[in-house]
């Protein structure tokens, strides 16, 4: 049965705070702060649980080989020899963020009746431009079954794609027919560099075969950029056929609404007011960066056909008006009916909430590599050896540290052995 399938990337075991990503706030503000890679891993970890009880279907992306040694080695460096900005940038355990992994396009909006899949080419940032190449790995392996998937390789280095960050979809509620794929790109030249570039995501829809007339591409607004916002899906998510967002998410927000109700009629807007949550709340919080989705039939808070629960980090408990505005917009009788708050602490600090850490893939888990789904037996065994191998903490000039490259190398091994996915290796 076609259900939407979460792959969450398994937090690495050199997750750091090296301050790489210009434009994130979290990120920029921590640089040099100590992690704790460990305690990380397993927030994730718990997190997967969380979606689990509510009744989703889980898969897992692994952590990617770090140092990474190959790109360094492209860089004429090696570990040992590599200027430190540079090493930190081969340290980073970046592909955690799993909505950045590669933009997916459902089987019911393709040409060919397959999902879609493109791997991100992340190369406005030169620690995440080195992730395609494993990612591309992982999702051929995880999609191998080309009767139901395609993936395809990054779009050429010239236009930065960001993945799913910057993707949208949303469909009727009845669950037929196409969707309405929406592609959010921001234009240069503000403070912040603009990651998504509107030539990668067109490209995108046109490999995936997208009807024209079904695909809408927005510009992200210039002050949500500047504001912090370094994808769309810090100020806006979708799920089905609500579209949960802040005011000043879009550039031009009237063109974009009144196209999309065109479109889809059926389409419920929960916007929320500037005058409400500040975009500097919404973005310290990350409100938007939440897992929306629909609770299977049968939960007691879906009192209505195909209610949303939102998975939302701590953090937006503790920001006041971000809080109010959530406890009054579940009190009333929209679509969002339940809030579900998830420990992704070591995250966040990077800035990277419950949305970034999870790749969603609409299809069929019998057609999926099995070995990339989990259960809460499968996920503990994978804290137990997160728990035996992953360092406890990490301070800045352990990133120059053999030992923690040795230590890093020999987790990642142990864990794909486990996963029984030595061809990554
Ligand atoms: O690309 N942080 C990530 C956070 C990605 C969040 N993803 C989504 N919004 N979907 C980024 O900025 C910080 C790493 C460092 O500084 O070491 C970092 O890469």
């Amino acid at each position: 049965m076609i259900t939407e399938i979460n792959f969450d990337g398994i937090v690495g075991p050199t997750h750091n705070y090296a301050g790489l990503s210009f434009g994130n706030l979290a990120a920029t503000r921590n640089a040099g702060q100590p992690s704790f890679p460990r305690a990380a891993a397993l927030q994730g970890i718990a997190k997967m649980r969380a979606n689990l009880a509510l009744g989703l279907v889980q898969g897992i992306l692994p952590p990617h080989r770090r140092p990474a040694r190959a790109w360094l080695t492209e860089l004429g460096a090696t570990p040992e020899r590599a200027p430190p900005g540079l090493l930190a940038n081969a340290m980073s355990a970046s592909a955690m963020w799993a909505a950045n992994a590669a933009t997916v396009s459902p089987a019911a909006d393709t040409a060919d009746g397959r999902t879609h899949l493109s791997v991100a080419n992340l190369v406005t940032m030169p620690h995440r431009s080195h992730e395609a190449e494993e990612t591309i790995a992982a999702l051929r392996l995880a999609f191998a079954d080309e009767s139901a998937f395609r993936v395809h390789p990054p779009v050429p280095s010239t236009f930065g794609d960001e993945g799913a960050a910057n993707h949208m979809r949303l469909a009727s509620p009845h669950g037929v027919g196409p969707g309405v794929e929406i592609f959010v790109y921001g234009a240069p030249g503000g403070r912040f560099p603009a990651r998504q570039h509107r030539q990668a995501s067109e490209a995108v829809a046109r490999r995936h075969g997208l009807d024209p007339d079904r695909v809408l591409f927005v510009e992200q607004s210039p002050e949500a950029i500047a504001a912090g916002a370094f994808h769309n899906d810090v100020v806006a998510v979708a799920n089905g056929h609500v579209l949960f967002a802040h005011e000043q998410a879009f550039a031009d927000r009237d063109a974009f609404f009144a196209r999309l109700r065109a479109l889809l009629p059926e389409v419920e807007i929960v916007e929320v007011p500037a005058a409400r949550v500040s975009l500097a709340d919404a973005i310290a919080s990350y409100m938007f960066n939440a897992q929306l989705v629909t609770l299977p039939a049968g939960d007691p808070s879906a009192a209505r056909a195909g209610a949303m629960a939102l998975i939302l980090p701590g953090e937006a408990r503790a920001t006041a008006p971000v809080w109010t505005w959530l406890g009054e917009m579940v009190a009333g009788n929209g679509p969002i009916r339940r809030l579900e708050f998830v420990d992704v602490r070591e995250s966040m600090a990077n800035g990277g909430g419950p949305a970034c850490l999870r790749l969603r893939v609409l299809a069929d888990p019998a057609a999926v590599n099995r070995r990339f789904l989990v259960d809460e037996t499968k996920l503990d065994t994978i804290a137990a050896l997160i728990s035996a191998h992953w360092p406890v903490r990490i301070a800045l000039e352990d990133i120059a540290s053999p030992a923690l490259w040795m230590q890093a190398e020999t987790a990642r091994r142990a864990l794909l052995a486990l996963l029984d996915l030595d061809a990554l290796i």
